[in-house]
């Protein structure tokens, strides 16, 4: 899982540009041969989604090709060559000059290809990529749950079970790149810090690394801190090696002072380094205690948002100008936080995170999971959710950024609907959140297994049951009183508010964030007083969830939903296709809402 990186003893090329691509909508590419070229081709841009690239791809959920001509560099010959797909969505197959050489399922997660044996040194290579998108009770996240029959978000189009546009292609780059025979196949560095509140705090560093075809043999560990380098030796058994480093007067990684010290780990054969691998790491602790979210021993209050990947004709393509834009405009308002709803966002966004000392609550597409369509679909979704959790961790474990993995956002109690109502209970609800529990323990606790070193938790949706949220080391809630609930009474809805994060922090005793809270509106509508949709109505939403989190220690985060207006399905309630609940549009531009949270967030600095 490591990202690829250049260095000494490793290359890398990037595969980004113009690609050939074609749609096969009677998926008759494999038998008719597309992996050794495509019939008609058109030319495509990677990274990107193939939704807006074209006029007769929008809502295109079924199979793609890719396709691209390459040399690999006559220097890699001797060294192992792999092919890293950032991310394919939804599922992808892929062929090098004509050779099946893998699949992969779970379309925001990379993987990795062992393609040595299937590349040639003279002449031209072909990449083939076919990228398929279709909407499946079966996946994660789950399309339409009844085929034809349209019962997902609200009856949109197209039928998904979640509230966001269901882009499909190469969303990330793709890499070509070689390694040395032994090389370094994982690094995991964890930090803890003895007394993180002194003055002049030790930290802790542990680095485990584990090298290929177990080998037996010595490495080095350098940690810079600046001026300054300690070395450690690695002493190899087969494939796996440890090392603690001290670091006196450490400068812990947080909000507003993200230092990171340049990690390098190597093999060694004498004086010659048979492989390199450098990261940046930061010491930082995180952790639960009591209903407190504590970093680095001191309190800590997330102030930021829900977020997506998410623009206009990009689509969710990693955009890195917008990237950066976002977390400049996160410095400007104060924000120190987001969640990366409603799946993991591309690796460039944790590495801006870790420099620019934004937190990261990191979630697994697994939103809105259904119990109420049989055992053997639900096992089907547990076991996906269980894979992209295992993929998710190995991939983002080093980011000091990232403090909580979050295995689930709005799981949906059967009855839902009955209950937004205001229903009751009964006694089928109860087996089916019992067996939810069961679900939703397993996948904390595997979180835990992989990764002791940060809380997990799950996203409950609005009078979603408590057991759920129970099994969580924090309580994370999306709640939309004066929106969904209360709309346009903002009074009553203040008193639900406030009544329910009291009763919940009574019944539960954890920190609560609010991950999501919010109301659709429209850039440039005013009304006074103020009326649902205008931007005075969305600051006074946001002003309610403010003053309730103010007089509440307990409440440990606000995140407001959402950073920016974004592309979702088509429906009744979403206006030109589009989730409105940004506070700033989907360009960037600023509504009401970003100026009072700059207010807020930065006079509490
Ligand atoms: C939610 C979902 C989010 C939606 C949001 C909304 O609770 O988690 O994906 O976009 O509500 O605006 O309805």
């Amino acid at each position: 899982m490591l990202f690829p990186q250049q260095n000494d003893r490793r290359n890398r090329l990037d595969l980004s540009g113009l690609w050939d691509f074609q749609l096969d909508p009677d998926e008759v590419g494999e038998a008719e041969g597309w992996f050794a070229g495509l019939k008609a081709p058109r030319t495509i841009a990677v990274p990107a989604s193939w939704n807006e690239q074209f006029e007769d791809t929008r809502d295109y959920m079924g199979v793609t090709w890719y396709f691209q001509r390459l040399y690999v560099p006559r220097g890699w010959q001797g060294d192992r060559v792999y092919l890293r797909v950032g991310s394919a969505n939804y599922a992808a197959k892929v062929w090098i000059n004509g050779r099946h050489v893998g699949s992969h399922e779970g379309g925001h997660l990379p993987f990795t290809l062992d393609v040595t044996d299937a590349v040639q040194w003279q002449g031209e290579n072909t990449i083939a990529i076919q990228v398929e998108n279709k909407l499946m009770a079966t996946r994660v996240p789950a399309g339409s749950m009844s085929g034809d029959k349209p019962t997902g978000f609200m009856n949109n189009f197209p039928d998904t079970t979640f509230d966001f546009f269901p882009y499909g292609g190469l969303h990330r780059a793709v890499y070509l790149y070689s390694v040395p025979q032994t090389h370094i196949t994982d690094v995991t560095v964890t930090t803890t810090v003895d007394n993180p509140t002194a003055a002049a705090p030790t930290g802790t560093v542990q680095v485990a690394v584990v090298a290929s075809a177990g080998y037996s043999g010595l490495g080095e560990l350098v940690i810079q801190d600046g001026e300054q380098a300690q070395t450690v030796a690695l002493h190899f058994t087969d494939g796996s090696a440890t090392a603690t480093i001290e670091v006196a007067n450490a400068k812990l990684w947080g909000p507003g002072h993200p230092h990171l010290y340049p990690v390098t780990v190597s093999l060694l054969d004498g004086e010659t380094a048979l492989d390199r691998y450098s990261l940046s790491i930061g010491i930082r602790t995180i952790e639960v205690q009591g209903d407190q979210l504590l970093l680095n021993g001191r309190p800590i209050f997330l102030k930021g948002f829900g977020k997506h990947e998410d623009f206009p004709i990009h689509g969710r393509g990693m955009n890195l100008p917008v990237a950066v834009r976002d977390a400049s405009l996160f410095h400007w308002l104060g924000a120190n936080s987001y969640r990366t709803a409603h799946y993991p966002y591309a690796e460039e966004a944790m590495e801006l995170a870790d420099r620019e000392g934004i937190l990261v609550i990191d979630e697994i597409p697994a939103v809105s999971l259904q119990f109420g369509d049989g055992e053997e679909n639900i096992q089907t979704r547990l076991n996906q959710c269980k894979l992209q959790l295992r993929e998710l961790i190995a991939r983002d474990k080093n980011h000091p950024s990232v403090i909580m993995w979050s295995v689930a956002n709005e799981p949906m109690p059967p009855n839902f609907m009955r209950r937004m109502a205001g229903g009751g209970d009964n006694a089928d609800d109860d087996a089916a959140d019992a067996a939810g529990t069961v679900f939703f323990r397993e996948l904390i606790d595997l979180s835990h297994e992989l990764d002791a070193s940060r809380p997990a938790t799950l996203v409950g949706v609005m009078r979603g049951p408590v057991a759920w949220l129970e099994v969580a080391d924090v309580t994370l809630i999306n709640r939309y009183w004066g929106w969904y609930v209360l709309g346009g009474r903002l009074e009553t809805a203040r008193a639900g508010l406030e009544q329910e994060l009291d009763e919940l922090h009574a019944q539960l005793g954890k920190p609560i964030i609010i991950s999501e809270f919010g109301a659709d509106t429209v850039a440039g509508t005013h009304s006074n007083p103020p009326e649902m949709f205008t931007e005075e109505y969305q600051v006074a939403v946001l002003r309610m969830h403010v003053e309730a989190a103010a007089t509440r220690p307990f409440v440990a985060g606000l995140h407001v939903w959402n950073f920016a207006d974004f592309k979702t399905t088509q429906g009744i309630m979403r206006v030109g296709g589009l989730n409105l609940k940004g506070v700033f549009t989907r360009d960037r531009r600023p509504k009401m809402a970003a100026h009072y949270l700059r207010e807020q967030w930065n006079s509490e600095l």
